[in-house]
């Protein structure tokens, strides 16, 4: 399962310590026994990733610990894999212990619906990821060169789609899990499989060539923002039954600021299959990608490049060969926003379900809003269940009558209802980990966008437009993790108290936005994006978003194919 074998060029490190690693045991046992560092040995950092695992070091204390010939205050992030985002109250309430009892008091959920932990110590590894099982969740393939958390839109105001729509996302995640007994053996004491024999039907040893990410939507609503999947299917309904999914295929927004080579990307059309094709496309899709993705360059592995370099004709004709029959015609549907709703919403269950807004998914107490303990208290009463955003937000799902006035009451004591507070920048703005934890940030990102948000909010305000939607996204380097490729007002950092401002992707995720000024300080960003703010509040037409306007004014060209060229996005 090489890239190509008439490519004469070496396999990148990373496919020779996948090969080495048996079946992802690597050295990684070994490596939790040793005691005299806090890290875990090179090799396995890459193959931890597997099991959900990070090393990371807080880059607060890197400058201070060298001076003083002290290693990395080395720590690891876990990623907990939260297929469709959906879990219940009992796992909410574990989950968030763990985080009290060996991380950092905080809850990170992410722009994929999983949760994360961070700041946990190699000592406690273990223990914690024993607990992570205790909950029934787990971590396994949540990173690494592997399917992720599978996406699924957590539509509570459609449930007759949201059930089965989330039973297929389900079983192609379950499907698509490795099927390696390392995981067990190395976190769990489960029993060891001996000599690395056993086998990865779908897989094989060396994994896929790069991570690959499977999301499911419902229009009207493009959360999950389908277009930057590898993989995408969007739900087809017909009344209250889902006909089947149209397929979509090589999206991706990383790219690095130095590489001309590599660039943000929008997914083909693929076709279309029915409910009961979805797994098999899944499995089909993959397997393409990872027998002809290349595995020998990281920078060009994904599966979007493998579409740009052999054209979706070729890819439809090989998934095809595959599965031994034709993909269907697309058929039509609409997608009005990728956001989120806030507040209440009855389902056609009958059930009620609350949407928070969480800035920037980071779950804490402060002083203005103890709102992890309040979700704490919530989960302790609730019967229905908990839905993890794609916006980083939560839904409170499957609140019945009679307990929706006990969860108001708590909602409003833990000042939990922001939704009813904030302006419409705030509710769709995003903002990526970055500092102090993400070793590739080049700056801040989650620590600055709150500030930032409130610094425009004033021009907001004074324009009449609080009430607005504008999506507003930040990343603290170009590897696009809060999707920042897809905000009206997209902000990428560059360096320390540097980036780039992108205007113009659609309200709806089907346009890329592309580079407004590059390189802008923090002190400058506000001063660049007044006047189109201004503008767009008396010049705009009836219904316009923000993203349009700004191309319609001028303030960037459109992005006419789903792909962006470096040059439309680099300075
Ligand atoms: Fe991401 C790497 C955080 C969603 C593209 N991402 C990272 C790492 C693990 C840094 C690292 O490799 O050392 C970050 C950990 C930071 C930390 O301290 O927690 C990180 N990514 C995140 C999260 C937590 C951002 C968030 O604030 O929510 C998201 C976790 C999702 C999850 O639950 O699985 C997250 N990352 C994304 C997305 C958005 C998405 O998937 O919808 C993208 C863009 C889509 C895509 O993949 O193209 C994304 N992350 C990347 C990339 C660039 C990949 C590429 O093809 O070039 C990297 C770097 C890499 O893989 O080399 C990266
Ligand atoms: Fe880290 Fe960059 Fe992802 Fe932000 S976008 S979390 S800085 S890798």
């Amino acid at each position: 399962m090489t890239a190509d074998k008439a490519d004469p060029k070496p396999l990148s490190k990373v496919e020779e310590i996948k090969e080495a690693s048996h079946y992802l045991r690597g050295t990684l046992a070994a490596s939790l026994e040793d005691r005299s560092t806090g890290a875990i040995a090179d090799a396995d950092t890459n193959i931890s990733k597997f099991h959900g695992i990070y090393q990371q070091d807080h880059r607060d204390q890197r400058t201070e610990r060298k001076k003083a010939g002290l290693e990395k205050a080395f720590i690891f992030m876990i990623r907990i894999r939260v297929p469709g985002g959906v879990c219940t109250p009992e796992q909410w309430l574990k989950i968030d212990a763990l985080a009290d009892t060996y991380g950092s008091h905080t809850l990170k959920l992410t722009t994929r619906q999983a949760f994360q932990l961070h700041f946990i110590t190699k000592d406690v590894l273990k223990t914690t990821m024993q607990g992570i099982n205790a909950a029934l969740m787990d971590t396994i393939a949540a990173c690494g060169d592997v399917n992720r958390n599978v996406m699924c839109n957590p539509n509570p105001w459609e449930s007759a789609l949201h059930a089965p729509v989330l039973d297929d996302a389900r079983a192609v995640s379950v499907h698509l899990t490795p099927r390696t007994t390392a995981y067990h053996e190395i976190w769990l004491d489960g029993e060891k499989v001996g000599g690395g024999e056993e086998e990865e039907p779908i897989y094989g040893k060396t994994y896929l060539p790069r991570k690959f990410k499977i999301g499911f939507a419902i229009p009207p609503s493009n959360d999950i923002d389908v277009w930057t999947q590898d993989l995408g299917f969007i739900a087809i309904g017909d009344g209250d039954q889902v006909a089947g999914y149209n397929v979509t295929v090589g999206g991706g927004l990383g790219m690095s600021h130095s590489d001309t080579k590599t660039y943000p990307r929008l997914a083909d059309m693929l076709g279309f299959c029915t409910r009961d094709q979805v797994v098999d496309v899944a499995e089909k899709v993959l397997t393409v990608q990872r027998d002809f993705g290349d595995r020998t360059n990281r920078k060009h592995a994904r599966l979007k490049y493998t579409i740009e370099d052999r054209g979706i004709d070729w890819f439809r004709g090989e998934v095809e060969r595959r599965l031994g029959y034709k993909l269907g015609e697309p058929r039509p549907f609409r997608f009005d926003d990728s956001g989120d709703r806030y507040g209440w919403t009855r389902g056609t269950d009958n059930r009620w379900h609350y949407g928070l807004f969480i800035q920037n998914g980071r779950l804490l107490d402060t002083a203005e809003s103890p709102a992890k303990t309040g979700l704490r208290e919530i989960a302790k009463i609730h019967t229905g269940d908990f839905r993890l955003t794609a916006n980083q937000n939560l839904i409170i799902g499957g609140v019945t009558d009679e307990q929706k006035p006990r969860i108001e009451a708590l909602l409003a004591e833990y000042k939990l209802d922001a939704d009813t507070r904030e302006t419409g920048l705030r509710l769709n703005s995003m903002a990526c980990v970055a500092l102090p934890t993400c070793g590739l940030a080049l700056a801040e990102s989650e620590r600055y966008l709150p500030d930032l948000v409130t610094e425009l909010d004033r021009v907001i305000e004074e324009c009449g437009l609080r009430q607005d939607a504008i999506i507003i996204r930040m990343t603290g380097c170009p590897n696009g993790c809060a999707r920042p490729y897809l905000g009206e007002i997209g902000l990428v950092g560059k360096a320390p108290g540097k980036y780039n401002i992108y205007l113009g992707a659609a309200f709806d995720g089907s346009r890329l936005n592309k580079l407004f000024k590059p390189s802008v300080t923090s002190d400058k960003i506000v001063a660049e994006l007044a006047p189109v703010i201004r503008r767009y509040a008396t010049e705009r037409e009836e219904g316009e978003r923000f993203g349009d306007f700004a191309i319609r004014a001028g303030f960037v060209k459109p992005t006419t194919e789903g792909r962006l060229f470096h040059e439309d996005i680099m300075a």
